[in-house]
């Protein structure tokens, strides 16, 4: 049962209290409990076995203390039931074996509410237990592509950009088919109990203002646009978010999560009213000494005091060496200010 309303009140616009807080990533690798459960079964053991899965996203919430859960999966889970030898290996992330190749065109559609089935048994394991929301989430099309098409993570993104560039028709149809099943794949957590989603847009910063808007946005929007109908608050997250967020805001989600590299309360102006924002710590701070950190959060806290639809966050995720204690304070300044 629902206890702590703190999030949804803030996606919602009216948010009385403390701003809620969460951290992406706050299951993974920085802390020891989740490194020992990987120790004894792979990354895609995890996801795939509700059980496991819905063990790591409970893990951090005793621990930090935070005011949501954010479902344990990976953005690249979608993909599985491709069977592209989609693999995690230490020290250098998601890899497929047999990556995608702009001559096979579009992806073929599956159903993801059979193949993905695990994924919404970890939803409603969690929703008996939770008692604080669960955040859903999915890749957005353009990101999820990209590690597809390179066959893991890469510093350039030279193979999307060049089937973006040399073949736009063939890049959209193969966008179309990835919107398609992201549709079906968000939409499956929402049936099983998601109480919040957020579309992850990790890599949008390699692309120009106006491919962001061609191959980015518009395959965004038709999510934003589906999932509508659900009621349920999506948030839209990106890497050059601080450039694109008047974009990302003109498609109304519930609220868009910044990266650092923008003035937070300057952008919060910017948003539409119905608009809510997320972010914007630089995650790196987590590496200062306690006091820095504290006036870091304390002073984006001043800065954003009184904003009903505000959500503290980092700008990205948790590192795997950043430390669980540093991660506790953070947590707990925001909690107690
Ligand atoms: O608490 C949580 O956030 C856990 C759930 C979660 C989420 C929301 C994981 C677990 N991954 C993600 C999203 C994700 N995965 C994104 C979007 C957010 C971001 O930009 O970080 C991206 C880009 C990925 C791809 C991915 N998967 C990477 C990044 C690689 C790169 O190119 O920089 C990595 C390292 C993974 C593996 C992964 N995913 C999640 C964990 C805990 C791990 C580590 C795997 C392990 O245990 O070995």
């Amino acid at each position: 049962m629902l206890q702590n309303r703190l999030l949804l009140d803030a996606l919602a616009g009216k948010n009385k209290g403390r701003a809620p807080v969460w951290l992406m990533r706050q299951a993974g690798r920085y802390l020891p409990e989740f490194r020992a459960l990987r120790k004894k079964h792979s990354f895609l053991t995890v996801c795939r076995t509700p059980q496991l899965a819905a063990e790591a996203t409970l893990m951090p919430l005793p621990i930090l203390g935070v005011d949501a859960a954010i479902l344990f999966s990976d953005i690249l889970v979608i993909l599985d039931p491709l069977k592209r030898g989609l693999e995690y290996l230490e020290g250098r992330g998601p890899v497929f074996e047999k990556p995608w190749n702009p001559k096979e065109g579009a992806l073929p559609h599956y159903c993801v509410q059979e193949e993905l089935s695990y994924v919404g048994d970890a939803v409603r394991l969690l929703k008996k237990e939770l008692t604080v929301p669960l955040i859903g989430f999915a890749g957005a099309p353009f990101t999820v592509a990209s590690y597809l098409i390179e066959g893991g993570s890469s510093d350039s993104l030279m193979k999307t950009k060049r089937w973006m560039l040399e073949d736009p028709q063939g890049f959209h149809a193969f966008l179309q088919s990835l919107t398609d099943l992201t549709i079906d794949y968000l939409k499956l957590q929402v049936a099983a109990g998601a109480d919040a989603l957020q579309l992850f847009d990790s890599w949008a910063n390699f692309l120009s203002w106006q491919d962001f808007q061609d191959f980015s946005l518009k395959y965004m929007q038709q999510i934003v646009e589906a999932l509508r109908s659900t009621g349920i608050p999506l948030i839209l997250f990106c890497r050059g978010s601080s450039v694109f967020v008047e974009a990302l805001a003109s498609l109304k989600p519930a609220a868009v999560s910044l990266d650092w590299n923008g003035h937070l309360p300057t952008l919060h102006k910017k948003l539409p009213k119905g608009v809510g924002i997320q972010g914007n710590l630089d995650p790196d701070i987590l590496y200062a000494p306690k006091e820095r950190l504290e006036r870091s959060v304390r002073t984006l806290l001043q800065e954003m005091q009184g904003a009903e639809n505000y959500i503290f966050n980092l700008g990205h995720g948790l590192k795997p060496d950043m430390s669980p204690d540093q991660v506790k304070f953070l947590v707990d300044i925001v909690k107690t200010k």
